[in-house]
Formats: C-alpha cells, sequence, structure tokens
C-alpha cells in the first residue's frame, strides 16, 4: 500500500493534528495599505442574498467581494514584474503536486517582541540550519514572529513614516532560493517584505527574488507557534482564478502530535 490510509488514520486517531494556518475571513481584518498614489487592496466584503426567507424560503447564501491579496492568501510568481513570464507563473497554472509540501519554521518571535522592524538574516538562517539541518530543498519556509496574535491597527502598525513589521532581507531570500531552492516563503505579517520594505535595494526583496524565481509566497498567517521547526507538511490549495496572481485559502499544516 502507499501509507494514504495509514496517513487517514493517524489523522483521525490524532496521531496527527491538523493544525489551520489561516485567519477568519472578516470585513475587519487588515489589508495592506500602500502610498496614496497606487491602487488599494479591498477588504472582504459579505452580502445576504436570502436567509430562509421571501428572497429564497428555504436557503441562506451570501455573495463575497474582496482582492485576491486579503486575508490569509497565496502570491503566485505573476503577482510581482519580475515574475511576469514566469511560465505556470498565474494560480490557476499551479501544478497541484506544488500546493502539498514539506515545510520549516524559522521561530524570529523573539526578535520580533524586541523590535518591530526585525529582520531574518542569514546569520540567523545559519543559526538555525546548525541546530536542525539544512533547509530542505522544495520546503516551504515560514518565519514566525507571533504577529498572528496582534490586533486592530497594531497588526499594520502604521506610522508617519509607513508600516512597520518583521520581515526578510535581501540577502537572506537570495539564500533561501538560490542555495536551499526553497518552494515559498511565508510570514504571520501583512506581507512576505518588511513593513518598511520599499526601502530595501531592490525595494520589496521577498516578492521581487521570491517571484522572479518562480516561488511563491504565503500571507498573514496563523497559529504559527503550533507547529514544530521541521517535520511537517503543508497543504496550501489558492482558487483556480484564470491569470490570477493570488488567492485567499485555507492554509493546514499537518503535524506529528
Ligand atoms: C502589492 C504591492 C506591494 C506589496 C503587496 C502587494 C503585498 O504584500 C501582497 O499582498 O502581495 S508588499
Ligand atoms: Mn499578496
Amino acid at each position: 500500500m502507499t501509507g494514504l490510509s495509514e496517513f487517514a488514520e493517524a489523522i483521525a486517531k490524532g496521531a496527527l493534528r491538523v493544525v489551520d494556518l489561516t485567519h477568519t475571513l472578516d470585513p475587519d481584518f487588515p489589508v495592506i495599505i500602500l502610498p496614496p498614489e497606487f491602487g488599494q487592496c479591498a477588504r472582504f466584503r459579505m452580502e445576504e442574498i436570502s436567509a430562509y426567507d421571501h428572497r429564497g424560503p428555504a436557503w441562506k447564501w451570501h455573495n463575497i467581494s474582496m482582492s485576491e491579496h486579503t486575508g490569509t492568501h497565496f502570491d503566485a510568481p505573476s503577482h510581482w514584474i519580475s515574475g511576469r513570464d514566469v511560465p505556470y507563473g498565474s494560480v490557476d497554472e499551479i501544478s497541484p503536486d506544488r500546493l502539498i509540501g514539506a515545510v520549516v519554521v524559522i521561530d524570529c518571535s523573539a526578535g520580533a517582541a524586541e523590535n518591530d522592524d526585525h529582520e531574518l538574516t542569514v546569520e540567523i538562517i545559519h543559526a538555525w540550519e546548525t541546530e536542525h539541518g539544512p533547509v530542505p530543498r522544495d520546503a516551504w519556509v515560514l518565519m514566525r514572529t507571533d504577529w498572528s496574535k496582534r490586533r486592530g491597527a497594531d497588526y499594520l502598525n502604521m506610522r508617519d513614516d509607513g508600516p512597520h513589521s518583521p520581515g526578510p532581507t535581501p540577502d537572506a531570500i537570495r539564500y533561501l532560493i538560490e542555495e536551499r531552492d526553497i518552494r515559498g516563503f511565508g510570514t504571520e505579517t501583512i506581507g512576505t517584505d518588511a513593513g518598511q520594505g520599499s526601502h530595501y535595494t531592490p525595494p520589496y526583496p521577498a516578492h521581487f527574488y521570491l517571484h522572479g524565481a518562480g516561488k511563491f509566497g504565503l500571507q498573514c498567517l496563523n497559529n504559527l507557534d503550533q507547529l514544530p521547526p521541521t517535520g511537517a507538511l503543508l497543504v496550501a490549495a489558492p482558487l483556480k482564478i484564470k491569470g490570477g496572481t493570488g488567492s485567499p485559502l485555507r492554509v493546514l499544516a499537518v503535524v506529528p502530535s
């Protein structure tokens, strides 16, 4: 056999735990705010069509709308100019086998608690690898900051000079791509880049390098404190939007109990 019946049984018996890495889609959940000269991301909206009433006596349903980049969401290569010509670069074109894979977690929560602009550096990745071994090829790498525990204005953390939230340095992202050939990079913050990521060279280096190399992004993740550093499996399957640059989605991790 393939082990799949054992896998299903392990989940049913609780030997494997399924952790939901998704925030609830809610009109109050913050969206990224870009400088005013740019187009803006729409919040989640829900409108009642009927609720067991004269509009539909036996059924309740809603119309919903949002951006591709609202809430817990997936970034495809075509989201960034560096990835505009990447083959199979939009969400509808990604091969389904790339939507399930290994995941490792780098815990940056202590640094992020001390400094809103805390950076994931190559040195921090090296220290992680000394403890846990090399980041596996084709794995998702998630940056834990505990930012998902923040609520309201503290999440974007907007100041006069723009948003302040942790993120990777350009060198750290290049290391993960060029030396480790990761599948994608995910964060608990509003972007894969730091709040001040527009000030790096290039601007928004995580978006620029990841998507230029055909890698994926995950943002606004939840519950990363419930994941082990290595050994979990990630399921991240965006909606099949024709030509879509990203999508809200349910992100699940399967972890040993
Ligand atoms: C557009 C422009 C800049 C950024 C973003 C979107 C995101 O973070 C996103 O949701 O992909 S930084
Ligand atoms: Mn995005």
